[in-house]
């Protein structure tokens, strides 16, 4: 996981001991490898800017390691959006609305069959709304994965209104005292705008309690500018990264942190139901930059 930034990274000298690199030299490089690993440029600068106080105070010599422990801390101060994470399976409304919005493929529908099974496991009853009614084959899909985790799903015809199933899964909810509604919705529609109309009015009948946006780690700076759509038009609370067992470099979840600024809940690695855990930057951090 993670493998071309932890190799770009580590080939940066561990200290002047080891290597004398000028300043230009160092900001080449630390730039170059986060950029080469999908970080965006500014987030690289950013992360470079970071670095500078700690690399004033020193002089010429320092310790091994101490490149590295300047360029983690600087990685670090990035994921200081990661303090206002929450714990989505701890809460005290009921039921608690949850909406999962991304673009076609990120694998929203996978994300909130995971989601599902983890509360469940946390001994919550939950319900979910298929308001994909646009992709032939949505409804089917995540009736499957409610049928394989016994858990309810809502839906009506191919086609129809997602805002009314939405609406329907909240009320089914209240009437039988469930934990939680978590809402599934369409990738894409005629167009982006439509796509965008819609989550609007999805987020306006369900109101929901919390709003994920569901970013895939291999898409790079594409997932980052889809994240910012989103984000301007339609707002959402935290991110869920997923595909992190493919060859996803890694770098994009640092430029999330600089530029989304919204904290990552929980990251996916694979296709099965228990393939996700929650993120936290320093698990990143040791996977990138092993100390
Ligand atoms: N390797 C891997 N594949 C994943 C992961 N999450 C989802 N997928 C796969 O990605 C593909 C798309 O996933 P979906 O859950 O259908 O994505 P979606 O966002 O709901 O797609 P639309 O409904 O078309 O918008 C499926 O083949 C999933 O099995 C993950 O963490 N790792
Ligand atoms: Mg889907």
């Amino acid at each position: 996981m993670f493998d071309s930034l932890k190799k770009k990274l580590g080939g940066i000298p561990k200290s002047d001991s080891e290597k004398k690199l000028t300043k230009s030299e160092l900001e080449a490089k630390v730039i170059e490898s986060l950029v080469e690993s999908d970080t965006s440029f500014e987030t690289a600068e950013e992360v470079w800017k970071r670095m500078q106080p700690a690399l004033e105070g020193k002089s010429k010599k320092l310790a091994p390691g101490d490149y590295t422990g300047i360029l983690r801390n600087a990685i670090s101060g990035i994921f200081e959006v990661q303090k206002g994470v929450m714990d989505i399976t701890a809460v005290d409304k009921k039921p608690y609305v949850i909406l999962f919005l991304g673009i076609n493929g990120t694998g929203k529908t996978t994300t909130i069959a995971k989601v599902a099974k983890l509360l469940k496991d946390h001994g919550k009853r939950v319900v979910i709304a298929a308001s994909d009614t646009f992709r032939a084959g949505a409804i089917e899909q995540i009736s499957i994965w409610g049928e394989k985790l016994g858990i309810t799903v809502i839906k009506h015809q191919h086609g129809s209104d997602p805002s009314a199933v939405a609406y329907d899964a909240i009320s089914h909810a209240v009437a039988r005292k469930l934990d939680y509604v978590l809402i599934d919705t369409a990738g894409r529609m005629q167009t982006n705008k439509n796509l965008i109309e819609e989550m609007k009015k999805i987020r306006r009948v369900s109101k929901p309690d919390h709003t994920i946006a569901v970013i895939d780690a291999i898409a790079g700076q594409d997932a980052i500018n889809q994240a910012r759509t989103f984000m301007q038009e339609v707002s959402f609370d935290s991110i869920i990264v997923t595909k992190l067992d493919t060859d996803a470099k890694g770098g994009s979840m640092i430029t999330m942190a600089a530029e989304i600024k919204k904290p990552i809940l929980y990251v996916c690695t694979g296709q099965e139901p228990d393939d996700i855990m929650p993120f936290s930057s320093e698990w990143f951090l040791d996977r990138i930059l092993p100390k």
